[in-house]
C-alpha cells in the first residue's frame, strides 16, 4: 500500500520522539512491503521563528494533501513567562485541529503489565486498567470568545458547546464502547455549567440508541478522584476539551508516565497522531525522552487511518516485548531497574 505522511515534529522533544516514530514506520513499510513517502512541515515555536506564524498556510496545505500526520509537540518556556505574548506555539496545535476538523481525540490508557511498578498508584488497584478517552477537541473554552476589559483587570474565556458538537463525538464514543466492555462514562460539570447541562442532555438523549451500553454521568471533580481510586471501573470516557486535557494527564499515571500515552485526532479529514506530552524543554537535547508514546501513536495511525491492523498490533507487541525484556527509559524505570537497561530515546527506538 502507498501512503503519504506529513511529519510535523514541532518543538523540544517533539523532534526527538518523532524521528523514532518515523523509523518505526519505515521498519513496518519494509517488513510488509508498503511504500510510505514523507514530507515535513513547521508548527509552533519552530514555525514562529521561521515564518512569524505558529501555523503557516503551507502546513495546512501539506496536511490536507496527506494520508496521515505524525505530530510531535508544541511549546516553549519563553511564552510561559510572558502572558502578554500575542503569538504562541499552542495556537499552531489548536489551529491545525480546527482547520482539519479533528474534533475527536482518542487517548487510550494502556497499562503494560511490566510497568505496574512504575506507577505511583498501588498495583492491586491498577492491574488490568484499560480506558479509552474521547476528548472533544475543537470546541469548549479553548475556542470560545476570550478577552480583557479595557483596564485589563478582568479576563474571560467563553465555555461554549453546540448540540451537533456533542452529538458527533458522543456517537464515536458510543460506537467504541460497543466494541469494548460496553460502558460509557460521560464527564461534565452539569451541577454548575450550562454548557455541561447541554452536554449531559445530548448524551442522555442518545443513550437509547445504544441499549447495550451502560451509561453513567460523573462530575469532573468526582471523575478525577475515581480515576486514581478505582481506574478499572472505567471503560470509555467521554468528555470535553478542557476536562479531557486535564483528566488524561492524570490518567497517564495509570500507564506509568506521560511518555507512554499516544493519541489519535480524527474527524472530517486527515488523521493526526501525537503523543499527549508536550515539548518538555527541561529534557530537550539530552536524548532521554521516552519515544514510546510516539511509537504507539504510529500504531494508532496504522490501525485507524490505514486500516493496517496486523501492522499496528505488531508495533504494540514490539513495545511490549522491549518492556518484557526489561528495557526502560528514565521516566518508566524504577529503583530495581539495572542502570544498563535504562536506554535513551534512540536506543529504545532501535530495540522496538
Ligand atoms: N503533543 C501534545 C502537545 O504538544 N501538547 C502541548 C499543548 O499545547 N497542548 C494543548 C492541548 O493538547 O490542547
Amino acid at each position: 500500500m502507498k501512503k503519504h505522511i506529513v511529519v510535523i515534529a514541532g518543538d523540544g522533544i517533539g523532534q526527538e520522539v518523532t524521528a523514532v516514530g518515523k523509523q518505526v514506520l519505515e521498519a513496518i513499510a519494509q517488513k510488509y512491503g508498503h511504500e510510505f513517502t514523507y514530507d515535513t512541515a513547521l508548527i509552533g515555536h519552530a514555525a514562529i521563528e521561521a515564518t512569524g506564524s505558529p501555523l503557516p498556510d503551507e502546513t495546512i496545505t501539506k496536511s490536507k494533501a496527506s494520508d496521515a500526520i505524525l505530530f510531535g509537540a508544541v511549546g516553549h518556556p519563553k511564552y510561559d513567562n510572558d502572558p502578554s505574548a500575542k503569538v504562541r506555539p499552542e495556537q499552531g496545535l489548536l489551529g491545525i485541529r480546527k482547520a482539519l476538523g479533528l474534533y475527536a481525540n482518542l487517548r487510550p490508557i494502556k497499562l503494560f503489565d511490566e510497568l505496574l511498578s512504575a506507577s505511583s498508584i498501588r498495583p492491586e488497584i491498577l492491574k488490568g486498567s484499560d480506558i479509552l478517552f474521547f476528548r472533544e477537541l475543537t470546541g469548549d473554552v479553548y475556542f470560545g470568545e476570550k478577552g480583557r476589559s479595557e483596564d485589563r483587570n478582568t479576563a474571560y474565556d467563553q465555555m461554549i458547546y453546540s448540540r451537533y458538537e456533542v452529538e458527533r463525538i458522543a456517537k464515536k464514543a458510543f460506537e467504541a464502547a460497543m466494541t469494548r466492555r460496553r460502558r460509557l462514562c460521560s464527564v461534565d460539570k452539569a451541577n454548575v455549567l450550562e454548557s455541561s447541562r447541554l452536554w449531559r442532555e445530548v448524551v442522555q438523549a442518545m443513550a437509547p440508541q445504544y441499549p447495550d451500553v451502560v451509561v453513567e454521568h460523573q462530575f469532573i471533580d468526582s471523575a478525577a478522584m475515581l480515576l486514581i481510586k478505582d481506574p478499572r471501573r472505567f471503560d470509555v470516557v467521554l468528555t470535553g476539551n478542557l476536562f479531557g486535557d486535564i483528566l488524561t494527564d492524570e490518567a497517564s499515571q495509570i500507564a506509568g508516565s506521560m511518555g507512554m500515552l499516544a493519541s489519535a485526532s480524527i474527524g472530517d479529514t486527515t488523521g493526526l497522531y501525537e503523543p499527549i506530552h508536550g515539548s518538555a524543554h527541561d529534557i530537550t537535547g539530552q536524548g532521554v525522552a521516552n519515544p514510546l508514546a510516539s511509537i504507539l501513536s504510529v500504531a494508532l495511525m496504522l490501525d485507524i487511518s490505514f486500516g493496517m491492523k496486523a501492522e499496528a498490533e505488531e508495533v504494540v507487541a514490539a513495545v511490549d516485548s522491549a518492556l518484557k525484556a526489561g528495557y526502560r527509559t528514565r521516566d518508566i524505570a524504577d529503583a530495581d531497574t539495572p542502570g544498563g537497561m535504562i536506554l535513551g530515546t534512540e536506543a529504545m527506538g532501535s530495540q522496538i
